[in-house]
């Protein structure tokens, strides 16, 4: 067979290991951006690309990765992700084979497993859709609004309550900037790690309003450090949802569990059931883990 082209095989877990692994080595690639990991902004270009899904109309979701198309590029919400985007080109250019709806959602997972955080299962099938295939503005949630929004928006993804204030402690990773969209800073001491202080912190701080010209968000009245946007807040004071902030400000471990079945669920929204590789989803071993 020398010198004849080998037949293109289907990709194996190996393979998506090795994609898990290449994002894992630029996490870090530039010690000045933010916090000094990628992983954060990572993690939401994961979420925005998957949390455009709507039940009802079947559309939207993780499948096509229609975010790099106008006009959802340029949706204010995804302000920002470009730089996300671009950081995972440099992923593509070494394995063009992947679709952008695997990798997008394989770096949200290496994202949340490098920082600490628990396995996330995923499972690899997407494919590339095109522009037609957009989502109309509006999908994602809006930060200045209260709960019934939240609700609306997740519920519209197929999330019930627990499920949402689970999902929400991703906020315990990165920060907001105002050139993006207009809030400002993190919500933890550590917006590089994966823990449950996002909601020891919503409870064990007390939060006011921040005196500024930009819109509204709650500081921490101790340090002034941190800040909480309004749907953040609203986690403590709707009495649903304040139950399972509770429970997840109580006990990291049953925060790990519930984000983890969480945002898989998250990453696996608008992909149909016949276009996974494997009827099991896995689980990426994390960077560490493979060097002992
Ligand atoms: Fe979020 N998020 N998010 N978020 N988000 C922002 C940043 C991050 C809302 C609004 C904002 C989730 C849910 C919500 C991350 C993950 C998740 C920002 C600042 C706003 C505003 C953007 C900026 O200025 O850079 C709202 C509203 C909701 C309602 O539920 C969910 C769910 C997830 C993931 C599971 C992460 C991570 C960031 C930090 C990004 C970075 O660049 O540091």
């Amino acid at each position: 067979q020398a010198g004849k082209a080998v037949t293109k095989l289907v990709p194996t877990k190996d393979d998506y290991q090795k994609v898990y692994n290449k994002i894992a080595s630029i996490l870090e690639d530039d010690s000045d951006y933010d916090d000094g990991s990628y992983a954060p902004v990572l993690l939401r270009l994961a979420w925005h690309s998957s949390g455009t899904y709507d039940k009802d109309t079947k559309t939207g979701g993780s499948n096509y990765a229609t975010m790099r198309f106008e006009p959802e590029a340029l949706h204010g919400a995804n302000n920002g992700l470009n730089i996300a985007r671009n950081i995972m080109e440099k992923v593509k250019a070494e394995f063009d084979w992947i679709s952008y709806g695997d990798l997008w959602t394989l770096a949200g997972v290496c994202a949340i497993q490098e920082m600490a955080g628990p396995k996330i299962p995923w499972r690899a099938g997407r494919i590339d859709g095109f522009a037609k295939d957009v989502t109309p503005d509006g999908r994602l949630p809006d930060a200045t609004q209260g709960a019934d929004h939240l609700r609306n928006i997740f519920y519209r993804m197929g999330f019930n309550d627990q499920e949402i204030v689970a999902l929400s402690g991703a906020h315990a990773l990165g920060r907001c900037h105002t050139d993006r969209s207009g809030f400002e800073g993190p919500w933890t001491f550590s917006p590089i790690t994966f823990t449950n202080d996002y909601f020891t912190l919503l409870f064990n701080e007390k939060w006011v309003w921040r005196k500024w010209s930009g819109p509204k968000q709650l500081a921490d009245k101790k340090t002034g450090t941190l800040m909480m946007l309004p749907t953040d807040y609203v986690l403590t004071q709707d009495k649903s949802f304040k139950k399972f902030a509770k429970a997840y400000a109580d006990s990291q471990d049953v925060f790990f569990k519930d984000f983890s079945a969480a945002f898989s669920k998250l990453l696996e929204l608008g992909v149909p059931e016949s276009q996974w590789v494997s009827s099991e989803p896995w689980t990426m071993k994390t960077m560490d883990e493979q060097e002992s």
